[in-house]
């Protein structure tokens, strides 16, 4: 057996603004095509398969169409589970008639204790939930009360959802598991840690991988990063799309799927990569530099996001330009803008520019990024033009 393991889509998801989705649709037909030359049994989708419990009615139709292309037209069945972005109700429409069609969709916690099914692998598809889901179906499934308001944490949650899975479990068939959560490999190699303890550490209530020994391959999502798995069988895909500046920033940074294969003896995984359309590029730059052709016209301006940091800036200089519109001549879309403020101007910064002196754009921006330390969005800054054109218009 042959899947394709990738997650936390996030359909409808923006970037300061910009919105991503001919993005994700970009890298969906990348995810379509390599699911076809490798002939697939499936596609794994490991939860946040939208951005939002609302998503919008174009994220609605976007993935509509994207789930019609994998599941309608090329038959390829899909594995799919909610996430923590995702509404479990909302999600879960349609549920029962997908099913004749290989459209696997799981996303409340009881739906996890039927696994699907073939001749030598069963898959356990358990949705995102919390402790209070957990008390709650405990409570209806064999637990007395009193015992089942012992679940407080995920740890303890997820330790006894894994124990009646391994209770279902077909001796022969190798078994697998798709879940959307943070795990980490702390308390690996260190068996007195308990997983409840290892949960507190950091403060963050994370799980473990070795809770998942039972197991023979764990598909996961929640972490935007494959480089985040937390060993060979408790793997990440990441996200097929970048989400922030953060993630850009980072060294390891490449998107793609994992194509996992099941074989009687052993499963394997490799790394398939995705190309972005448009790349979201990190520039921490003086403004001098910025403004050099030769430094510009090396970059894929025009085409790609910029996150741009504009170093030992002297705001002082620059009263009457509108940063942000020179850089976006020159570079095009820029997702953010900052400044690293030189060291004179950090001293000077309370003294009060001549109003007089700059431009009503600029002071507007001035203000918000006083309050915010952010500058304005490409939209929030049109808007700012339009309305300072709108009164000069109304002034003439
Ligand atoms: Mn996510």
């Amino acid at each position: 057996m042959k899947l394709l393991h990738t997650a936390d889509w996030h359909i409808g998801r923006t970037l300061n603004g910009t919105s991503l989705l001919d993005e994700q649709k970009y890298a969906f037909n990348q995810i379509l095509q390599i699911a076809k030359d490798e002939q697939v049994d499936g596609i794994v989708i490991a939860g946040d398969i939208y951005d939002r419990a609302v998503p919008s009615a174009e994220a609605v139709t976007a993935l509509n169409e994207m789930f019609q292309q994998i599941n309608l037209e090329n038959k390829i069945p899909i594995y799919a589970i909610s996430g923590n972005h995702d509404s479990a109700q909302r999600l879960n429409y349609g549920r029962d008639w997908m099913e004749f069609t290989n459209f696997h969709l799981n996303t409340l916690l009881e739906e996890a204790f039927t696994p699907i099914e073939t001749d030598d692998v069963q898959i356990f598809m358990l949705p995102f939930f919390d402790p209070l889901d957990a008390r709650v179906y405990y409570g209806h499934h064999g637990m007395d009360e009193e015992e089942a308001q012992q679940i407080t944490s995920i740890g303890t949650a997820m330790n006894y959802v894994i124990s009646d899975m391994v209770k279902l479990f077909a001796p022969n068939k190798k078994h697998l598991l798709i879940t959307h959560f943070a795990v980490t490999a702390d308390g690996q190699d260190d068996p007195n840690l308990t997983s409840e303890t290892a949960s507190k550490v950091g403060g963050l209530a994370t799980l473990t991988a070795s809770q998942f020994s039972d197991f023979d391959y764990v598909m996961l999502g929640h972490i935007h990063t494959r480089f985040a798995s937390p060993s060979e069988t408790v793997r990440y895909s990441g996200s097929p799309v970048k989400f922030n500046v953060k993630e850009a920033r980072l060294k390891n940074k490449g998107k793609g799927v994992d194509i996992v294969t099941i074989n009687d003896s052993t499963i394997s995984h490799e790394y398939r990569a995705l190309t972005p359309q448009t790349d979201l590029v990190v520039l921490e730059e003086d403004w001098d530099t910025l403004c050099d052709p030769d430094f510009y016209q090396n970059q894929p301006a025009k085409k790609d996001w910029f996150a741009i940091t504009i170093k030992n800036f002297e705001r002082s200089e620059h009263v009457q330009t509108n940063v942000r519109a020179e850089l976006q001549k020159r570079y095009g879309t820029i997702i953010e803008l900052d400044y690293q403020l030189d060291q004179a101007e950090l001293e000077t910064q309370n003294i009060t520019t001549n109003i007089n002196e700059v431009s009503p754009e600029e002071t507007v921006n001035q203000f918000f990024h006083s309050i915010t330390g952010k500058d304005l969005s490409p939209q929030q800054n049109t808007l700012v033009e339009n309305i300072f054109n709108e009164v000069e218009r109304e002034h003439k």
